[in-house]
């Protein structure tokens, strides 16, 4: 009889993003990390003069056209002095997610180290002088999670030469490479020499970048730290993995891939509070995972730091659930089923798991024709509760008959799985 082929058998199709970077397998392993947006934004958190902003908080310059020398006033409001870089990263523990990656720099250009390039930054023209790239580069050291950048390499409303700004600034006369060879490289070297190690450069919103810079930069990156990732919206085809649209996931991906997730409908602060559940969490992580990619899952900050609280008891929600089913998540790659009306499944090299966000009416879960389990367990808080497994004619069926579902989303731990060679 054939086995389910075990996970680590199936190979990530080679993609223009799954290069041989071996920074990979920690990306791989991780799954679930924290995106942090956090600039002045969080100061105005979606109204200007009164008015609201059509679209997200960190759009609020662009979308309602504020002069560039208006807008950067606001570093001299930027007072974090509710920011503990540890509390943020404690929380980023607490959540389960493994890696972090801060808004270095979002298209309104305010930096949040102390750059040399400008003084729109958290250190120059902020009163209370925090780099903030550094203190939670040292917060993530000090717990072991993996630390990554955001960096806008294309739009930059504050730059002359850069995209994005045609209100303050003429298109005609910007001077594109000038500004990555002049400005982004050394803000890029600033960031990839001045705070250990860098595990991922998440660039942004490529348009209007040319292959030849694409590769430029991610050739810079690699030169400054060859085991750093940097993600695909570097441009034209290139980066170590792939990035999905904001929100969404392909349906059948393949290669390594990451999908960025806000946690309400903004990815800067505003007074948007359509927090989404731990369970919806739960879902998009077990819907990516299935596929073989991953979540980071954002939160924004206000602007003196602190996360909402509703959105901390959300992520502390994800945390327990992970804290119990982890299994089905870290380390695991695509599950062996597809297309599963009650859910998804993943698998490591010992079990196959099954993430059940139907839970059955009648008690019973119908595995896929043709599949064999040894045995099987609900993964619980309190370790696991052992399931009944039957065999009918089309395959294995697992009696739930007087189980209690999960609170987030149940997960069923599979021994044994095994294809039955058809009679
Ligand atoms: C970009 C940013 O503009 C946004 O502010 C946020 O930082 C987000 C994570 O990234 O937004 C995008 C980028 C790409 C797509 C959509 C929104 N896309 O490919 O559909």
């Amino acid at each position: 009889m054939a086995d389910i082929p075990d996970a680590g058998q199936i190979t990530f199709a080679q993609d223009p993003h799954s290069k041989s970077n071996p920074a990979l397998k920690w990306f791989r392993e991780a799954r679930f990390g924290m995106f942090v947006h956090w600039g002045v934004y969080a100061i105005p958190a979606g109204y200007w003069n009164g008015k609201p902003t059509p679209h997200m908080g960190e759009w609020i310059m662009h979308d309602l056209k504020i002069p560039a020398e208006e807008y950067k006033q606001l570093a001299a409001s930027f007072d974090p002095n509710d920011f503990d870089a540890t509390e943020l990263v404690d929380l980023a523990v607490r959540a389960g997610q493994r890696y972090l990656v801060l808004t270095a720099k979002h298209h309104d250009g305010f930096c949040l180290w102390p750059t040399e390039l400008t003084s729109f930054s958290s250190t120059a023209d902020a009163p209370l002088g925090r780099d903030i790239v550094g203190e939670i580069s040292q917060a993530c050291r000090e717990r072991g999670i993996k630390f990554g950048l955001y960096y806008s390499q294309t739009q930059d409303w504050t730059h002359p030469d850069a995209a994005g700004n045609d209100w303050d600034f003429d298109p005609e006369t910007k001077d594109f490479e000038g500004y990555l060879q002049e400005y982004v490289k050394p803000q890029l070297t600033e960031l990839l020499t001045g705070y250990g190690e860098i595990s991922l450069i998440w660039f942004d919103t490529p348009q209007g970048i040319t292959a030849q810079q694409s590769r430029d930069l991610v050739e810079h990156v690699h030169k400054l730290q060859p085991y750093c990732l940097v993600n695909g919206r570097v441009g034209n085809g290139l980066g170590d993995y792939g990035q999905t649209r904001d929100n969404e996931m392909p349906d059948e991906p393949s290669g390594d891939w990451e999908t960025p997730v806000t946690g309400n409908g903004t990815w800067g602060f505003t007074d948007n509070t359509e927090w989404k559940s731990a369970h919806e969490i739960a879902v998009t992580i077990a819907k990516a995972v299935s596929r073989g990619g991953n979540v980071l899952l954002n939160v924004g900050p206000d602007s003196h730091g602190a996360v909402p609280s509703a959105q901390v008891a959300e992520l502390e929600a994800i945390g327990g659930w992970l804290q119990r089913c982890g299994a089905s998540i870290y380390e695991t790659r695509r599950g062996p089923f597809r297309a599963l009306e009650w859910g998804w499944s993943t698998a490591s090299s010992d079990h196959v798991y099954l993430l059940v966000e139907n839970w059955p009416v009648q008690g019973d879960l119908v595995l896929p024709a043709g599949v064999s389990v040894e045995s099987a367990r609900l993964l619980t808080d309190a370790g696991a509760t052992s399931l009944g497994v039957h065999d009918s004619s089309g395959g294995a069926v697992l009696g739930l008959t007087g189980i209690e579902p999960d609170a987030v989303l149940s997960v069923i731990e599979l021994t044994g799985a095994r294809e039955v060679a058809p009679l």
